[in-house]
């Protein structure tokens, strides 16, 4: 099965940090890279050291913490950052340049033959220093295919680690990431990576399906961030693989997903949204009287993620309309009332009409149930 040697490349210090409300200072970096590294991602994307003297500063600082995870930096395809990158003491360094015809016009300007020619001197450059190295065509999916799988052929036969596949600006379909996954699998024994962005709402399914062709490394960051609307989100993708085989992310410390998505969240000024995977509010709720009772029964019923293995829990909402008798009778036994089947449908009855009225409350539902068994009983005696 291809997934089960999957690798995580944590970009949230690299891609998180071109989202638009990130501006991590170095405590911030150090300490989110240290989360990370608690989680157990494998591998860690630093920003260009070129980028700024205090990124080149940076990149040093996270590359001699002494962290579980191997640390990348991520830089263009020149000499220059590769020979600047070098010195940072990360393990690796991911080579990036654009491909399409609209990237190559108007970004730098250069034709395939020179893209080849500075592809060969950069990857044989870093694998002669003896660190991983990455290739990856930016905006592959805009690409012309021949053009594409003609350079990872080459980088390939140089001995590179890895190469990537960018969907830089989410046009990507889980099919296509397939289908050319597939295809590159063919023509390379390197290991492949995909990065795709969230415009269209399918980077999680497309960062997946490349898993499932034959892809080895994924990018992720926390939360998603990364320019404009994000690349797939470390809880969200692992919420996916969990969802086929919990096994496969068994090699991560789950729990401390909450922590990275509070942590960052509040470092970009954001919150977490309500919908997220495994961390937004709602996703371990349930409301219909109907799921509630299935999931009261055995939570499999609704739930195929375990909120317990995340650190999270669950909350079934029943002051509503849509509540059902078991759920009420569950909440009844929990106030230590001792409430029949049929008073329990009685009570529920009346709950619903409430409902209709105005908006309850958990409290509410409290109320009415006291006093009901308290009538009840008074009505015994
Ligand atoms: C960028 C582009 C990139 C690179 C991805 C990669 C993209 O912002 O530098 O190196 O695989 O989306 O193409 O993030
Ligand atoms: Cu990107």
């Amino acid at each position: 099965m291809p997934l089960d040697r999957f690798n995580i490349i944590e970009s949230t210090l690299r891609e998180g940090e071109q989202f638009v409300g990130a501006n991590f200072s170095t405590e911030q970096k150090v300490q989110i890279a240290a989360k990370l590294d608690e989680f157990g991602v494998e591998y860690i994307e630093l920003t260009s050291p070129i980028a700024s003297p205090k990124s080149m500063e940076d990149c040093r600082t996270i590359a001699n913490l002494g962290l579980k995870a191997k640390i990348l930096t991520h830089v263009r395809c020149t000499m220059e950052d590769a020979r600047l990158a070098a010195t940072t003491g990360v393990d690796g360094i991911d080579v990036v340049i654009g491909t399409s015809s609209v990237l190559r016009q108007f970004s730098h300007g250069k034709d395939i033959p020179t893209i080849v020619r500075m592809a060969r001197e950069v990857v044989s450059y870093i694998r002669d220093l003896g660190l991983e190295v990455r290739f990856s065509t930016e905006d592959s999916f805009r690409s012309e295919m021949a053009d594409i799988l003609q350079i990872y052929q080459e980088v390939d036969a140089l001995g590179v680690n890895r190469v990537g596949i960018a969907d830089t600006v989410g046009v990507a379909t889980p099919l296509r990431v397939y289908n050319l996954v597939r295809e590159l699998k063919q023509r390379v024994s390197c290991d492949i990576e995909f990065h795709g962005h969230n415009d269209s709402g399918c980077a999680i399914a497309n960062a997946y399906c490349a898993l499932e062709a034959g892809a080895t490394h994924v990018d992720t960051s926390v939360l998603g961030i990364g320019e404009r609307n994000g690349i797939p989100p470390l809880g969200g993708l692992v919420a996916r693989i969990y969802a086929t085989d919990r096994s496969l992310v068994s090699k991560y410390n789950l729990p401390v997903l909450r922590e990275l998505d509070s942590m960052v969240a509040e470092m970009v000024g954001v919150d977490i949204p309500f919908n997220n995977y495994i961390t937004g509010i709602t996703a371990f709720s349930h409301k219909a009287g109907i799921h509630a009772k299935a999931v009261l029964n055995n939570p499999e019923t609704y739930e195929i993620l375990s909120p317990q293995d995340f650190g999270m829990a669950r909350y079934i909402s029943i002051a509503h309309k849509l509540t059902g008798w078991n759920a009420i009778k569950t909440r009844a036994e929990q106030l230590n009332l001792d409430i029949t089947d049929g008073d329990a449908k009685a009570v529920t009855a009346h709950i619903k009409q409430l409902a209709d009225e105005r908006p309850l409350t958990l409290d509410d539902v409290d109320t009415v149930l006291r006093s009901w068994i308290s009538e009840q009983q008074g009505g015994e005696s």
